[in-house]
C-alpha cells in the first residue's frame, strides 16, 4: 500500500480499476487484490497481459475516444451479437473427435459463462448424422401406436396447447468420456464442455397423452427424429408422462437448427442422447425397442464385457469453472472458486471444496437459482497461498448421493466405459498460476 501512495493518479486509478476486475465487494477483498498485483505482474503473459490496456490514452484521468464522439445508432445487425472483445468465446471442437456429418461434437465454452443459463449460440451440439433444416411449415409430428386417437400435429397444433417453460439442464453422457483412463483433455471446455442449462418452452407430453388417451398397457414410448441418423430412443412412459417437454423454444426463442428446430424432446436429468432432436414420432408400445443407440452406443461396458443397458439418469456431477486450464490463477490472495453443479436425480443439496485433492473437505455456497435437474452455481472464497494445490469439488443431491472418486466409479464400472463419468474432478494449480488437469488416485 505504501508504494502505491507515490504512484501517479493515472496508476492509482488503473489500480482500482483492475481491483474492480477482482471482485471487490468487500473492502477486505479490495485491499487484498491491490497487495497483490506486484505478484500479477511476475505471472508474466498469464497475469500482465490479461490486465493490460490496449490504448492507456483511454484510462483515466483521461477522457477515453469513446466518451469525445457519438457511438453507433442502432446495431446494424438485426439480430444482436456479442462484443467484438468476446470473440474468443465460443464453441470448440477436437479434431480427433470425428466432425464429419456422420458424427460430430462441438462444445461449449463453460470456462467463460456465468450463472447457470447457457446462451443460445454457446450450446454444445451432438449430431449422429449431421443437421437438417426443417422448413416449419412441412413440420409433423406422429403420434400413434398404443394410443386411443393416432393423431399427426403441425407446429401451429403443438404451440395451441398449454405451454410449459422449465429450465434443465442436458448432458452428453460421454461428456467427460476421455477422462475414463486417465486426465486426458487440456482444457475445461473438453473435459466438461457437453453440458448446457436452457430454459425450454413447449407442451408437456403427457398434456398430449390426455388428449388422444393412452392404452392401457402402454408402458414405452419410442421417440425418433426427422435427421439422416433417424436417431431413436425408449422411454418408459411414466418418465414421458411426468416431465418431459415437447419443446419448440429454448432461451426465450425458437430453437436454433442445431438444436432440433422446430421441435425437440426435452427428458429432464436423462441422458441427452434421449433429448430427441428434430422429433418426428412418437409411438406408444408395451415393450422397449432395443435400436441402436441403446444396446451398440449408450450401454456402459463393465470389467467382466457385460454392459449395463438403459443407464438413463444422469449422476450428480460438479466441476471447478474458475480456475481452470483456460483461466489460470492470476495471483496470490483472494480468488473467489466457481463452479457447476447438476444432478439428475433433482436438486443439488450443497458442493464441498478441496485444495488438498480431496483429504479435506469445506463447503462451498450454493449462487442463485437452485433448481430441479438444473446447472447449479457454487461459489468457495478463497484465499491462494501461491502453493501448488489440488482443487476439487464434490457435490451432493437431495438423495444423499455423493459424487464419487474416480477410483469409486473405476471399481464398480471398470476402465472400458466411456459414458456417465461422474468422478469428483481435479485441477492441479501450479506455483506460476497454471492450472492443469490431472487424476489423483490411490492406486
Ligand atoms: N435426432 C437426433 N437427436 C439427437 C441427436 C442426434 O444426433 N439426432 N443427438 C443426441 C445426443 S447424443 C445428445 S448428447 C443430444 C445433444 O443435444 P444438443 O446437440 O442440442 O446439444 O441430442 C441428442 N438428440
Ligand atoms: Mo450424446
Amino acid at each position: 500500500m505504501d508504494k502505491l501512495k507515490t504512484k501517479s493518479r493515472a496508476v492509482m486509478a488503473q489500480a482500482e480499476r483492475e481491483s474492480a476486475l477482482l471482485e471487490p465487494t468487500r473492502r477486505s477483498f479490495l485491499r487484498g487484490s491491490v497487495a497483490t498485483m506486484g505478484a500479477a505482474a511476475t505471472l508474466g503473459a498469464t497475469g500482465g497481459a490479461a490486465f493490460a490496456a490496449s490504448n492507456p490514452e483511454n484510462l483515466p484521468p483521461n477522457v477515453p475516444e469513446w466518451s469525445k464522439m457519438l457511438g453507433d445508432r442502432v446495431t446494424a445487425e438485426p439480430y444482436g451479437i456479442p462484443s467484438q472483445y468476446e470473440k474468443n468465446v465460443h464453441r470448440r471442437t477436437v479434431p480427433w473427435l470425428t466432425p464429419t456429418a456422420e458424427s460430430s461434437i462441438s462444445f461449449t465454452p463453460i470456462q467463460d459463462l456465468h450463472g447457470i443459463i447457457t446462451p443460445n449460440g454457446l450450446h454444445f451440439e451432438r449430431h449422429h448424422g449431421g443437421f437438417p433444416h426443417i422448413p416449419k411449415e412441412d413440420f409433423r409430428l406422429i403420434v400413434h401406436g398404443m394410443v386411443k386417437n393416432e393423431r399427426m400435429f403441425t407446429l401451429q397444433d403443438l404451440m395451441r396447447f398449454p405451454q410449459v417453460s422449465r429450465i434443465h439442464f442436458v448432458e452428453c453422457p460421454a461428456n467427460s468420456g476421455a477422462e475414463w483412463r486417465g486426465a486426458q483433455m487440456d482444457k475445461l471446455q473438453f473435459t466438461h464442455g457437453m453440458v448446457s442449462c436452457c430454459e425450454w418452452t413447449g407442451v408437456k407430453v403427457s398434456t398430449l397423452m390426455e388428449e388422444l388417451g393412452v392404452k392401457p398397457g402402454a408402458k414405452w414410448v419410442l421417440a425418433e427424429g426427422a435427421d439422416a441418423a433417424g436417431m431413436s430412443r425408449s422411454i418408459p412412459i411414466e418418465k414421458i408422462g411426468d416431465d418431459c417437454i415437447l419443446a419448440y423454444a429454448q432461451n426465450g426463442e425458437m430453437l436454433r437448427p442445431e438444436q432440433g428446430y422446430p421441435l425437440r424432446l426435452i427428458v429432464p436429468g436423462f441422458e441427452g442422447n434421449m433429448n430427441v432432436k428434430w422429433i418426428r414420432r412418437l409411438e406408444f408400445g408395451d415393450m422397449p425397442w432395443h435400436h441402436r443407440e441403446e444396446t451398440s452406443k449408450y450401454t456402459d461396458t463393465l470389467s467382466n464385457g457385460k454392459s449395463r443397458r438403459f443407464t438413463w439418469s444422469m449422476d450428480t456431477k460438479s466441476v471447478i469453472t474458475s480456475p481452470c486450464p483456460e483461466y489460470p490463477m492470476l495471483a496470490k490472495g483472494y480468488h473467489q472458486i466457481r463452479g457447476l453443479a447438476w444432478s439428475g436425480a433433482g436438486k443439488i443439496k450443497g458442493v464441498d471444496i478441496s485444495v488438498d485433492g480431496g483429504k479435506n473437505w469445506m463447503p462451498a455456497r450454493l449462487e442463485g437459482m437452485v433448481l430441479d435437474k438444473a446447472l447449479t452455481r457454487f461459489v468457495f472464497d478463497w484465499d491462494w497461498n501461491g502453493q501448488e494445490v489440488l482443487l476439487q469439488s464434490r457435490a451432493y443431491d437431495e438423495t444423499g448421493y455423493v459424487q464419487p472418486t474416480i477410483d469409486q466409479l473405476r471399481a464398480v464400472r471398470g476402465t472400458w466405459s466411456i459414458y456417465h463419468n461422474n468422478s469428483i474432478h481435479t485441477w492441479l494449480v501450479k506455483k506460476s498460476g497454471e492450472v492443469q488437469n490431472v487424476q489423483v488416485s490411490g492406486k
